[in-house]
């Protein structure tokens, strides 16, 4: 049966793909087995970008380098999350009719078995672990992916009709889809990121609300109902609403109540037996029980498989203790609310090191926290200058410029019973490939670090 997408049928289609990294490498193998005939393009000139080479050679695929009117004379085109979505050679082809979708989109025609897709700005890759790590521990079929490392057109061979697709999604992946739809749309909360994509923080809830748009009275909303953008989500879409709070009872939902989690007011479990440290990581259990209880694993079995969740690196992972001193790997902490639920899970006595590549963002708000808990804020990378202009005067700041110079300043004044705590609120791409190198890179210098 040809396969259509969007209306066109991908034989012999002309498709362009933007992007060769993970995404775009994986949109291209599924698009040329279709029988599509395929054009890549990036901005980065092929020599640049090896991983690409051999796929392009081995499926005959035509590399173009991009320019404003790459995208002319196709019948679709198909883009990787980090293309943003209103770039000029975009706006153009949209203008001559062309469609233009996002790789997550292009999977939902081929991705067999329902999802469970979880966005919001932070927790997502806490909560998707974890509602993987819950479907596996009570033996249900899962595969787990998206935006937390597996492009979904990648996880299109080994999807089963009665296996869950467990998809962390970010704004970028979400913005583009119209046919996909998500059995469990989980959406965690909305602050401020990626504006410096999105330009406005209604585009971007604009974007993410996608996921709750596109479903019908089949699915369900699991939606944090302290956060006003949920509600707003609740009042857009067909799914049917299952609520978490940490603050209030809620119905149907789950929610915190005297160091308890409670669901529909039975107990789920105590606060006390879950793994990780800070309330936001409380919203996370509660969101991921939420959509595991949907998925049909029985409280009793939820609750065990929290116990045992390891957690996931470069989310407010221990690193070392030396000297009595504590070292935290929070590299994801990519935006200024993530950094505020890092400085939430602390008490006193720290030494954060905070800065990056900006992305628009305002660190004001960081004044407060940092004032009644830091020692010292540690500026390094490309935002420093401009972090250091808005949160001068509410607490003592060392331009650091490395993370490398942030920890040995820190190691050789913090005393027993401090933290050294990597929570940076700025993407990493001015000093390193990707927030994983940047943990990396931390958890490596401070293992280094004499005993
Ligand atoms: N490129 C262009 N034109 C452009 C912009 C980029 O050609 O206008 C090219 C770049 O030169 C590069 C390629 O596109 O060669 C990169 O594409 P990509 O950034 O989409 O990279 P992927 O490897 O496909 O990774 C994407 C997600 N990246 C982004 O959203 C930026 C990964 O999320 C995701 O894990 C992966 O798909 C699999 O689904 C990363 C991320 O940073 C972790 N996500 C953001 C976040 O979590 O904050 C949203």
């Amino acid at each position: 049966m040809a396969i259509t997408v969007a209306g066109i049928p991908l034989s012999g289609a002309k498709v362009l793909v933007i992007g060769l990294a993970r995404s775009g490498l994986a949109a291209i193998r599924l698009l040329a087995r279709q029988g599509a005939i395929v054009t890549a393009t990036d901005t980065q000139p092929l020599e640049q970008i090896p991983a690409a080479q051999p796929l392009l050679a081995e499926l005959g695929v035509k590399f173009v380098l991009q320019s404003a009117d790459v995208a002319v004379g196709f019948d679709l085109i198909v883009i990787s999350p980090g293309v943003p979505a209103d770039a000029e050679p975009l706006t153009r082809a949209r203008a001559a009719g062309t469609n233009v979708t996002g790789e997550l989109e292009l999977a939902s025609y081929f991705l067999q078995g329902p999802s469970i897709v979880i966005t919001g700005s932070n927790g997502k890759t806490t909560t998707t672990s974890l509602i993987g790590h819950i479907l596996k521990s009570a033996a249900m079929p899962v595969q787990v992916g998206g935006n937390i490392g597996t492009p979904p057109t990648a996880m299109i061979d080994a999807s089963r009709p009665n296996q869950w697709n467990v998809l962390e999604a970010s704004s970028f992946q979400l913005e583009t889809i119209e046919h996909f739809r998500a059995r469990i749309g989980v959406c965690l909360n909305l602050t401020p990121d990626h504006l410096d994509r999105h330009h406005t923080m209604a585009a971007y809830e604009t974007a993410k609300g996608r996921l709750f748009v596109t479903q019908d009275e089949s699915c369900f909303a699991v939606l944090n109902a302290d956060d006003p953008a949920c509600l707003r989500y609740a009042a857009q879409t067909r799914a049917r609403p299952l609520w978490f709070s940490t603050k209030r009872p809620v119905t149907p939902g789950l929610w915190f109540e005297n160091s308890q989690l409670l669901f529909d007011g039975q107990l789920l479990m105590d606060a006390a037996g879950i793994p990780l440290r800070g309330m936001h990581n409380v919203e996370n259990v509660l969101a991921a029980a939420g959509a595991a209880r949907l998925a049909g694993v029985s409280l009793e079995a939820i609750a065990a498989a929290v116990r045992t969740f390891p957690g996931v690196e470069h989310r407010l992972e221990f690193v070392r203790n030396r000297r009595g001193v504590d070292y935290f790997n929070d590299s994801k902490a990519t935006n200024v609310d993530a950094t505020l639920k890092a400085l939430e899970a602390f008490e006193r006595g720290l030494w954060i090191i905070l800065g990056g590549k900006d992305k628009g963002s305002d660190y004001t708000p960081l004044r407060d926290p940092l004032r009644a808990k830091s020692r010292a804020a540690l500026l390094v990378g490309a935002a420093a200058p401009k972090i250091e202009r808005q949160i001068e005067g509410a607490v003592n700041l060392v331009r650091s410029g490395t993370i490398a110079q942030a920890i040995a300043y820190a190691a050789e004044r913090a005393q027993p019973g401090d933290t050294v705590l990597l929570a940076p609120a700025c993407a990493s791409f001015d000093q390193f490939d990707n927030f994983e190198h940047r943990g990396q890179v931390f958890k490596q210098l401070v293992e280094a670090l004499e005993s």
